[in-house]
């Protein structure tokens, strides 16, 4: 274990196997030179990159089991090249990050954040109600980038909220909602933009300034996936000159740094990252880590695998 992980994810490995805390060594080279030959499974939580030169120190490396669904700090190219097998922990956390998923596009459509500040800064009985807010949420066309388990979970919380939805994969898939090839095509027919779709090289960057700008001024930008899906330079600007309305946001591109901009702007909802982030939900993504270690180490097969 490179870095310290929920609690059931250390307790579920101290009792099946012989668990290596790399992050307590005085001397992590020398304890990677000792015991790295030995180690068979890998349990990581994300925070630090598992690439092919870390793989290479573990050469009887056979399994590498992230916590969270979204396994982009592991170079699975690199994994595969070894066979290695990386899982995830997807299904587990679907209802969790769509209820923050929702969350965000309501606070963020009805400014919700702002009209608590108001009240907590003393502003109602001083200045009257909280000035009625330009947009609602009933009858916003909704469109996902990236249906999958969390993004077909947020459709059908959107559609009990009288919402139309479309989504954009890079394939169709079969659900009763509009397809779009083109992400452009979808920003410039919808007004509530739903991203979430997993990080890496494919997706860097899809949200730019001229999706941004297809979406409108009534746009609304809502992120659980990665940070890296949006130029957060150019949304930081589209936020600004009001090319689009509004974000809720609870990934950034370089987490737990969140530029001063965005949150010196009002027309922002920020999260810290707690798409998941309830204890029960956690747990069920440990032992779901715990789970894949478990059943490769005794059949050989993991139970979700992505490579
Ligand atoms: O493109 P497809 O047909 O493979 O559909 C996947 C879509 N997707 C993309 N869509 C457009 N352009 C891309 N480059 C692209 N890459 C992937 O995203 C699929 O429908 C969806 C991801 O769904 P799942 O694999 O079921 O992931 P899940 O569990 O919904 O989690 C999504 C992400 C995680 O990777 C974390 O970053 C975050 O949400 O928590």
């Amino acid at each position: 274990m490179p870095a310290p992980m929920h609690e059931v994810v250390i307790k579920g490995c101290e009792e099946r196997f012989d668990l290596v805390k790399l992050w307590l060594a005085d001397d992590e080279d020398a304890l990677l030179a000792e015991r790295g030959p030995e180690v068979l499974g890998v349990a990581t939580g994300g925070q630090r990159k598992l690439d092919g030169a870390l793989m290479d120190r573990l050469p009887k490396l056979q399994i590498i089991a992230n916590f969270g669904v979204g396994y982009d700090s592991v170079d699975v190219t690199a994994a595969t090249e070894r066979g290695i097998v990386v899982t995830n922990t997807p299904g587990v956390l679907d209802n969790e990050v769509a209820d923050t998923a929702m969350a965000l596009l309501l606070m963020s459509v009805r400014e919700l954040n702002r009209a608590e500040r108001y009240l907590r800064a003393g502003r109602w009985p001083a200045e009257g109600a909280y000035p009625l807010t330009a947009s609602t949420v009933e009858g916003r066309k909704l469109g996902v980038l990236g249906l999958g388990r969390i993004g077909e979970t947020i459709a059908q919380r959107a559609e009990l909220f009288g919402m139309t939805v479309g989504y954009h994969n890079r394939s169709q898939k079969d659900v009763p909602y509009r397809y779009y090839p083109t992400l452009l095509e979808m920003a410039a027919d919808v007004d509530t933009l739903m991203i979430v779709v997993p990080g890496g090289a494919a997706t860097h960057h899809l949200v730019d300034a001229e999706v941004l700008r297809a979406l409108g001024p009534d746009g609304v930008v809502v992120n659980v996936g990665r940070g890296t899906v949006v130029d957060e330079q150019a949304l930081i600007a589209a936020l600004r000159d009001g090319t689009i309305r509004s974000a809720g946001l609870d990934v950034f591109e370089d987490e737990p740094r969140v530029p001063q901009e965005l949150i010196d702007l009002e027309n922002t909802v920020l999260f810290p990252h707690v798409g998941s982030a309830s204890k029960p939900t956690r747990r069920r993504m440990g032992e779901l880590v715990v789970a894949n270690l478990e059943t490769w180490f005794e059949t050989g097969s993991a139970r979700t695998p992505v490579n």
